[in-house]
């Protein structure tokens, strides 16, 4: 029988190295420590109160191996059940206690996920620019530095700031969303322009790149269900990897009518956090890529159950990996992709400097994938010292308003 782990003390840090991350710290009666990702963009602080005021009394003392049945602890003991604040931190809880046993095991975390499936996780990176010149820059960049699947997204004529086109910065496109101010900055939107135009970037972009790198472009939730359904029937002929979010999320039914019309792949859930928030969308087959991540699904348990459901409907999974996740949750996800069989693809938003001067990694970059390193554990290490210089500092996301004023889903 395997010796019991004990919980010794839960820590919940907080830091800004570059942009807000909550890592939650369990260590063990010997000394062992697992590290959890709890960020949620934005509502930084509500996740560290819930962890740090509700859950981390209730796990000293607790066998750190038993991962299952804390997993259900926290979800059924609650009481409110699901919603993003508390999967993202039953999450980090999971995490950190995988972390730990796979530290005892002496073993990289996906060798105890049932070891891996192929030789590294298929990642696509971000392109983007103010115009098709910029845009092209950016595809280059990434291909050059090995990539094979970008997603691309442009600034449409007319319509000023939006989602998810970076500043130009030395040659490269920096893009983060979260404003590291008190206020979110708003940007433009308006469906009509956008409509028009979008098709003409991927036709320039096929000519321009040829067939074989994989595209991608996220519509971030803007769309109704019959104009989506238009945009993934104008898109068909420039061979897409995915359209992702092209409705929002909330209203799953919508996504009936844009299946019915287009052969486009979708990809839909970087907001979703429970099985219940997929169970339509897979069990009717209408999406291709499921797009929740490790951090805000209930840890490596919950995103696989999950994956496992979707895999009985040959879905495949296709992580959200943007900077709001941690090098935590990154590497969670990557020892997740490395071992399960219907992996698909997963995002890679790279991290800025200063992050990797807290958090420490195993994983790397080779040939267009990423592999999670074999040290053992997640293979992160979180430098508490350094961390100090990087105190919480309040950001936020942008919104978004339509040309006459009104609150659009940014
Ligand atoms: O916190 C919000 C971001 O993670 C999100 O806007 C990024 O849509 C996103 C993506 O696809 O990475
Ligand atoms: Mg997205």
């Amino acid at each position: 029988m395997t010796s019991p782990a004990t919980i010794r003390a839960v820590d919940v840090l907080v830091a800004s190295p570059s942009r807000n991350f909550v890592t939650l710290r369990v260590t063990t009666d010997d000394g062992v420590v697992g590290l959890g990702d709890a960020t949620l963009n934005g509502r930084e602080l509500a996740v560290a109160s819930y962890l740090r005021d509700h859950v981390a009394p209730l796990l000293i003392g607790l066998d750190a191996h038993r991962i299952e049945d804390t997993w259900q602890l926290l979800y059924r003991s609650a009481y409110w059940r699901r919603g993003p604040v508390t999967m993202s931190v039953i999450a980090a809880v999971d995490m950190a206690l995988w972390d730990i046993k796979a530290r005892l095991a002496g073993m990289p975390l996906y060798q105890l996920l049932g070891g891996a499936s192929r030789e590294g996780a298929l990642v696509y990176a971000h392109a983007s620019g103010a115009d098709l010149d910029e845009l092209g820059d950016s595809i280059r960049g990434r291909l050059a530095e090995g990539h094979r699947a970008v997603r691309l997204q442009v600034a449409v004529p007319g319509m000023g700031a939006m989602y998810g086109v970076g500043a130009a910065t030395a040659g490269r496109y920096a893009y983060e969303p979260a404003k590291r101010a008190g206020l979110s900055v708003e940007e433009g939107w308006d469906s009509a322009r956008y409509l028009r135009y979008l098709p003409s970037v991927f036709e320039w972009a096929r000519a321009e790149f040829g067939a074989e790198v994989m595209l991608l472009h996220d519509a971030h939730h803007r769309l109704t269900p019959i104009q989506a359904a238009r945009l993934g029937r104008d898109l068909e002929p420039y061979d897409l990897f995915w359209l992702e979010d092209c409705t929002p999320a909330e209203n799953p039914e919508s996504l009936r009518l844009v299946r019915r019309n287009t052969v486009t792949p979708l990809a839909i859930g970087e907001v979703m956090n429970s099985m219940e928030d997929f169970r339509l969308l897979i069990q009717e087959q209408l999406i291709d890529y499921v797009r929740a991540s490790v951090t805000h699904a209930g840890g490596i348990t919950g995103l696989r159950r999950i994956f496992d459901f979707a895999a009985q409907y040959q879905i495949k999974s296709g992580s959200h990996g943007p900077t709001d996740i941690s090098p935590v949750g990154m590497a969670a996800a990557l020892h997740l992709d490395l071992a399960i069989h219907n992996f698909g693809i997963q995002e890679y938003m790279e991290h800025q400097p200063l992050a990797g001067e807290v958090f420490r990694t195993s994983y790397r970059f080779e040939r267009g994938m990423l592999h999670p390193g074999d040290a053992p554990g997640l293979g992160v290490e979180y430098d508490e010292a350094a961390a100090a210089r990087f105190p919480y500092t309040p950001a936020y996301l942008p919104a978004a308003r339509l040309v006459d004023g009104t609150v659009h889903d940014w």
